[in-house]
């Protein structure tokens, strides 16, 4: 593996590193701190993903916005530890740079096992994050259990798409899918017709491969979430009432977000036993509608 450093540029954001990615497809921008994409512009579009005005970049607190590394639990863990993991609040280090034949640019960054073996819920598994930005923004997340005995695997790309309303948009892809409710002590539900968001929407579908689609009538576009080795989707607006709880998202932000996950829910969390690998991928692009 090799770093081009003629690919990026590194600069703070608060006081956290971050890679600023450009080539002829898009620009990109990527947090060493969590791992995490945290902006995705193909040339001629408006941004694809949302970043919170009010994020913070303070070790110690997960971004808001981006794409979340939620490893390697996603939500609450029973035993305790940060909600979602330790991975978003670590950081991660760069091991490559390379430009694709395709003019693509591949960044790949871990997280060493030294750096995270003192987390409260620690797992040995080795993760990596490949990131590809093309005119198509593709993240990999890789597992291996480098250890000696078996753990369970649950995790998310958590990803924040813009929106121009959230109440304006239709989620296509989820229609007949079951989904726990979070909002309601996770009711066993089933989806029926598109998604659409009033008031907190908070679901994990489950047993889902499927490719989600946001339609956007007000940016006049649909932003496509495809995905691989993940088995459901969580779909998440927190709503003004939340919102105005949470003290990084002002108030009306809330509106111009989704979060579409790939993910691997806690209930069918992966049992990855010594030497096993898992992966799973998000692919996004936007097109129009
Ligand atoms: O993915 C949805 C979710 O698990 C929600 O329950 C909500 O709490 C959200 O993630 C954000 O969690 P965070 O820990 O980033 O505040």
């Amino acid at each position: 593996m090799s770093i081009d450093t003629s690919l990026f540029e590194q600069t703070l954001m608060g006081n956290l590193p971050v890679l600023s990615v450009e080539n002829s497809h898009a620009k990109a921008v990527i947090s060493l701190y969590g791992g995490q994409v945290l902006s995705f512009k193909p040339h001629g579009e408006e941004q694809v993903l949302w970043l919170s005005p009010d994020a913070v970049f303070q070790e110690g607190k997960a971004i808001r916005g981006g794409i979340p590394l939620c490893w390697p639990w996603f939500g609450k863990r029973q035993e305790g530890g940060p909600n979602h993991g330790y991975a978003r609040i670590a950081t991660w280090e760069l091991v490559e740079a390379k430009q694709l034949e395709n003019g693509e640019t591949q960044i790949v960054l871990s997280l060493d096992a030294s750096a995270a073996a003192t987390r409260p819920g620690f797992v040995d598994g080795n993760p990596v994050i490949t990131i590809v930005v093309g005119r198509a923004l593709a993240v990999t997340l890789d597992t291996v259990n480098s250890g000696d005995q078996p753990f369970g695997l649950s995790q998310a790309l958590h990803s924040y798409f813009a929106v121009s309303d959230v109440e304006k948009i239709r989620i296509k892809g989820l229609q007949g899918t079951t989904y726990l409710d979070s909002t309601n002590n996770q009711q066993v539900c089933t989806q029926s017709g598109e998604v659409t968001i009033k008031g907190e929407v908070d679901r994990i579908y489950l047993n889902t491969d499927s490719t989600c689609i946001i339609d956007d009538p007000g940016l006049k576009r649909s932003i496509v979430v495809e995905k691989a080795g993940s088995n459901s989707t969580v779909v998440w607006n927190p709503g003004s009432v939340l919102a105005e709880a949470m003290t990084d998202i002002p108030s009306r932000d809330y509106a111009s977000m989704v979060c579409v996950e790939t993910a691997t829910a806690p209930s069918l969390a992966k049992k990855l036993v010594p030497g096993e690998k898992h992966q799973i991928t998000t692919r996004v692009f936007v097109r129009g509608c």
